[in-house]
């Protein structure tokens, strides 16, 4: 099939070759030179007819508005500012939380505390109480002339006036001497009625004490007063007791054997009584030995449980008054 194509190719070949153009020669080439009274002038145009109706302006395509992107700065930090403001929200209602919960648990401890404390203190205080005894004090002396309130209604004088007779002597001073406190007549305490005089069974010693309260004596086998006990109108007692220095004997030792164990014999006071007797006060003032040859008699004050030390300007008084009948 392919061979018989060929052939016809073949065959029209020349008739191809009939149709090409000859080759230009000289005499056909056409030579424009230009015009002389154009040589030298420039090329003017004429101007462009204006088109009737104007050209309609390109529309200008409004530039999109830049759409000012949010910073993104801008939103991170408000969200960050958010975060801030809850994260410190947060940690100031953790610590008000915790606040609140270490105050009301110092508030529950603490009264957990009272409550287990108190009977405690309460046990230490009653504890102390048993244990420390309050110690006696002296009496109230209102008008401080030497006799409290008390002894004042014994010699019945008054308690706010210090001289209650006006007559320059103080009403203590007045007792302790045993004179009148209430004036010249009578002139002794013992005139007055307001004390009475004790006398020992064998007659042996005498004194006075305060005619309101009692007295008893205890005798010996021979007859003799060894102890005399007067009874107050409080739970305060005295008490005269009445023993022998042995022969060979002096008080010191006397009093080494019989007298306070818990004072020295050196830290015995020593004085004379208003009858002349030698006297020597013990603790307090509330205990006094006098000597007479080889007599002791022991003058005491015992408080009992009293607390209140209502009479010694009294005891000073029997003391003074006391005397020895040979
Ligand atoms: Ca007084
Ligand atoms: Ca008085
Ligand atoms: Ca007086």
């Amino acid at each position: 099939m392919f061979g018989g194509k060929k052939k016809q190719k073949e065959l029209k070949a020349p008739e191809a070759n009939a149709d090409i153009k000859p080759k230009v020669g000289l005499d056909d080439v056409v030579i424009h030179v230009m015009p002389d009274a154009f040589v030298g002038r420039r090329t003017e145009f004429a101007e462009k007819p204006k088109p009737l109706i104007p050209a309609a302006k390109p529309i200008i395509k409004p530039k999109p508005i830049p759409v000012p992107t949010p910073k993104p700065v801008l939103k991170p930090q408000v969200k960050k500012e958010k975060s801030k403001l809850t994260l410190i929200l947060i940690i100031v209602g953790i610590l008000i939380i915790i606040s609140f919960g270490i105050a009301g648990y110092l508030v529950v401890s603490s009264l957990n505390q009272q409550v287990e404390q108190e009977p405690i203190v309460i046990d230490e205080v009653i504890d102390d109480v048993e244990v420390v005894p309050e110690e006696p004090a002296p009496g109230t002396d209102t008008d401080s002339d030497g006799l409290t309130d008390v002894e004042e209604k014994l010699y019945v004088t008054e308690p706010r006036n210090p001289d209650t007779d006006d007559d320059t002597f103080l009403d203590g001073n007045e007792v302790f001497h045993r004179y009148s406190p209430l004036g010249d007549s009578p002139a002794t305490l013992l005139d007055t009625g307001a004390v009475e005089l004790f006398t020992s069974e064998g007659g042996e010693f005498t004194f006075t004490y305060p005619s309101e309260w009692s007295v008893s004596g205890s005798v010996d086998e021979n007859g003799i007063t060894t102890e005399v006990i007067i009874g107050t109108d409080t739970l305060a007692v005295f008490a005269v007791n009445h023993s022998q220095i042995n022969e060979g004997d002096d008080f010191e030792s006397w009093y080494g054997r019989n007298g306070d164990a818990t004072l020295r014999f050196n830290g015995l006071g020593e004085t004379l009584t208003k009858e002349g007797y030698n006297a020597f006060i013990g603790r307090d003032y509330r205990v006094a030995y006098l000597v007479v040859d080889s007599a002791v008699y022991t003058f005491e004050y015992d408080l009992g449980s009293e607390l209140s030390i209502d009479y010694l300007q009294t005891f000073q008084m029997m003391i003074n008054s006391f005397v020895v009948s040979k």
